[in-house]
């Protein structure tokens, strides 16, 4: 029987059948999947094959996993060559981010933009906590705002504690599997408690000590949205580690940088310190972001060459 995983632990999943009805299931044995190296073999997303072994749902073992359409995996910077699957068979993902409490920087929202490039997964900005902007947070806003729509990335203001822009967002939910990301504490599970107060999720208010988040998600989890689609929340990212990409093809998950580099006078350019680089022209003419061109340049220097 066909099933949908909604959550994983590690060591159980819990599934949802065709006709709604969820189980509690194990996995027998161990499965290779796309030949990648994960620390996890069944993630949230994932269409999957169950046996119910008796009426009681227990014993109730998952036997197969199908393709997946796509997924967005992790890599923990301190091992890199170790990938997560955070969840898979995505339409979209919306990175929650925030000017402060806590401070969303633009090299990690750099960094997961490259990251959803890569797994062809479009992305949509949402600044959460748009209450506590006071003049200066409204100027990075804007700021932030103008980068990332040039680019072509959509970018939403919301408050979830005003409501403020709070239903726009929701409606881009309709019909699609969305990821929502973003640091510990910007807000990710009090959106979903806003927008459907019946999944009454776990928040907790950033550290004031750190300022930080204090990690209350544990687990990705899936939730039907009631006017159709499906929602993930998860657990807040700390530092985002790179998946495997070789400083050669960094600038082509940059669409602005990707639109421009056969106008390089080099077709292996790294946009760095070669003559004739049609993107280095382009941050010149202030055509790109020159905020977009450091990030560039800080991710191509932390890419550790060694295995390519
Ligand atoms: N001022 C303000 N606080 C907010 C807003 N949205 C959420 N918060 C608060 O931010 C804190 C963290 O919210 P959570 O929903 O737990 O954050 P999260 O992103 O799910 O965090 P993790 O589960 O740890 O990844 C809570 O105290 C919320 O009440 C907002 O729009 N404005
Ligand atoms: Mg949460
Ligand atoms: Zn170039």
């Amino acid at each position: 029987m066909k099933a949908t995983v909604y959550k994983s632990t590690g060591s159980w999943y819990v599934v949802k059948d065709e006709q709604g009805r969820q189980f509690n299931a194990r996995m027998l044995g161990k499965f290779k999947i796309d030949g990648l190296t994960s620390t996890n073999p069944i993630a949230v997303g994932d269409y999957v094959e169950i046996e119910i072994e008796n009426e009681l749902e227990s014993g109730v073992t998952i036997t197969q996993i199908y393709d997946r359409k796509n997924y967005i995996t992790r890599t923990s910077p301190a091992n890199k060559h170790q990938h997560h699957i955070i969840s898979s068979n995505l339409d979209q993902s919306l990175l929650f981010a925030t000017i402060k409490d806590p401070k969303t920087s633009q090299g990690f929202i750099d960094r997961f933009l490259i990251s959803s490039e890569s797994f062809h997964i479009p992305t949509i900005i949402v600044f959460n906590k748009a209450d506590l902007y006071k003049k200066k947070e409204e100027e990075k806003f804007e700021q932030m705002k103008a980068i990332y729509e040039t680019i072509g990335y959509t970018v939403k203001k919301i408050s979830v504690e005003t409501n403020e822009g709070v239903e726009e967002v929701k409606n881009l939910l309709k019909d699609k599997v969305t990821l929502l990301s973003g640091h510990s504490g910007v807000g990710k599970s009090s959106f979903l408690n806003k927008i459907f107060p019946e999944m009454n999720l776990k928040t907790l208010a950033v550290s004031d000590w750190s300022g930080k988040g204090m990690h209350t998600t544990t687990f990705a989890e899936m939730f039907d949205v009631p006017f159709g689609g499906k929602i993930i929340d998860t657990p807040g990212i700390r530092e985002l580690g790179l998946v495997d990409i070789p400083k050669q093809e960094l600038s082509h998950y940059f669409p602005e940088m990707r639109a421009l580099i056969n106008d390089c006078q080099f077709n292996n350019c790294m946009h760095t310190n070669e003559p004739n680089c049609a993107v280095k022209e382009a941050v010149a003419e202030n055509k790109i972001s020159m905020d977009r061109y450091v990030s560039y340049c800080n991710i191509l220097e932390s890419i550790d060459e060694v295995k390519y």
